[in-house]
């Protein structure tokens, strides 16, 4: 680990109460959840069609059994437990100093590690809903249905509150993230490939002090950054004061 870097991150941190943390599926990659580009992640496995494909909404009203089976094997993992960068990123923001978490991930991690400003891009797999009547499921239920979870109240397709791909994001999330981000002081970004648009198109908002990078692969951010960190961001984390 870079501890010069290490230390310049802290001195960061230290020096300010307006810090938003914009994430990607490599924060959650210590807590055992695969990210997508990755060497060992899913984009790399060998499924019948691209994950891309499966995660779509037309195929998950096409073929909602082969989603499910995908979704249920790959992208719920329910006994996954937030890592050093969640445990963190809630203390600092307890601590007065972290304003936000802006996040891609569906995991949950963050408020399972107590951050309280969270903003899911992306939705969560906590959250379910009948396409037809709009009854709440939990992610046990849909876990634990036998193929496609169906609405025990009127028979429908239950769906995870996630976006998929050819889906729109929330619109006040995103005015939401776009305010946080662009009256930051700092910005950190971490565990994101920054390649998934519009998510990754809110990181032109940010006009403050100091960006910093904590990723293992090249973005094309890195000519931008004030600080650019590619040790793994749990074990950065760990090595953070919050003072
Ligand atoms: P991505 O495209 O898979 O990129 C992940 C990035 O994180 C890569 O650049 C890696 O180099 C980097 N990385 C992986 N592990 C670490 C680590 N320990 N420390 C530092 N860097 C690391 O994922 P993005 O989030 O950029 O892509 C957006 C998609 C992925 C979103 O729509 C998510 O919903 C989706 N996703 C989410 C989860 C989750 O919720 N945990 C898991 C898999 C995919």
């Amino acid at each position: 680990m870079n501890m010069e870097k290490i230390a310049q991150l802290q001195e960061i941190i230290d020096g300010s109460e307006n810090i938003v943390f914009f994430g990607g599926a490599g924060v959650s990659t210590e807590s055992g959840i695969p990210d997508f580009r990755s060497q060992d992640g899913l984009y790399h496995m060998k499924y019948k069609y691209p994950p891309e494909t499966i995660i779509s909404h037309s195929f998950f009203v096409s073929r909602p059994e082969e989603f499910y089976r995908f979704y249920k094997d790959k992208m719920l993992a329910l006994d996954a437990q937030p890592n050093e960068a969640h445990l963190k990123l809630a203390s600092l923001e307890q601590a007065g100093r972290v304003k936000a978490v802006v996040t891609q991930n569906i995991d949950g991690l963050h408020q399972k590690a107590g951050s309280k400003e969270v903003l899911e891009l992306h939705g969560s797999v906590l959250r379910n809903y009948c396409t037809r009547c709009g009854e709440f499921y939990d992610a046990a239920y849909v876990k634990n249905a036998e193929g496609v979870p169906k609405c025990t109240k009127c028979g429908g397709t239950v769906k995870p509150d996630v976006v998929l791909y050819e889906e729109g994001l929330d619109n006040q999330i995103m005015s939401k993230s776009i305010s946080y981000i662009s009256n930051a002081d700092v910005l950190i970004i971490g565990g994101t490939s920054l390649v998934v648009y519009p998510a990754a198109g809110l990181i032109d908002y940010f006009r403050g002090r100091k960006l910093v990078l904590i990723n293992k692969g090249a973005t094309a951010r890195d000519a931008g950054a004030d600080l650019i960190i590619t040790d793994p961001i749990g074990e950065v984390f760990s090595q953070i004061e919050v003072r």
